[in-house]
């Protein structure tokens, strides 16, 4: 009797082990590391994935409003990724006035943003790089990008963007940097079936 118990103590955990082997869900984590052309990891390059078919990733849509903060005369962050229908909003943490402009065609800005409040909500709509500055500081400057994409990140001090569980498919993987002239920026097809690492 027993090792009827027994028997059946086995089989009960032989069945728990496949239930629970079945549940393993394969991660698509793609690691991105993005280098210069002296090989350097380059830090603040604004990362993009589109399918090579075309079609759009299945992505629940992110409605955060954005923020670049004003603090210290500077913007922070200085690289802004976003994508197409995405909205921002301009804060200003300084005891004085910052005026944020942009002559760029993708999204023209010009907005006086007095000390220690924020501005209107912007919404942008076209894809490309939009410059920004302030009227009353030369030395304020930073960038927004509008990714083609909904999966977009800014790689950090090491290069990196981590897109994590992408849906398995064939991609184009592609990027912006201020410092690098778009002619020599590169794009790459990768297949993700699994974790993948990309160096770019
Ligand atoms: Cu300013």
């Amino acid at each position: 009797m027993l090792k009827y118990v027994n028997v059946l103590k086995l089989i009960a955990t032989c069945f728990c082990v496949a239930i629970a082997n079945w549940n393993v869900v394969t991660a698509n984590d793609v690691i991105i590391t993005v280098t210069d052309q002296t090989g350097e990891n380059l830090e603040g390059a604004v990362v993009y994935v589109e399918r090579i078919d075309g079609k759009p990733i299945k992505q629940q849509r992110d409605e955060s409003i954005k923020i670049i903060d004003q603090k210290g005369e500077a913007f922070f962050p200085f690289v802004t990724a976003l994508s197409l229908g995405d909205k921002l909003e301009f804060h200003n943490t300084d005891p004085i006035t910052h005026h944020v402009y942009s002559f760029s065609k993708v999204k023209p800005i010009n907005i006086i943003v007095p000390a220690r409040q924020n501005s209107e909500a912007f919404t942008f709509d076209a894809q490309g790089v939009v410059a920004l500055g302030c009227n009353i500081h030369d030395h304020m400057a930073a960038f927004i990008y509008i990714a083609p994409s909904p999966i977009k990140a800014v790689s950090d001090k090491n290069g990196k963007v981590i897109f994590a569980n992408l849906p398995k498919g064939d991609y184009t993987v592609s990027y912006w940097h201020h410092r690098v002239p778009r002619s020599k920026t590169k794009s790459q097809q990768v297949s993700v079936h699994g974790n993948t690492d990309v160096n770019i």
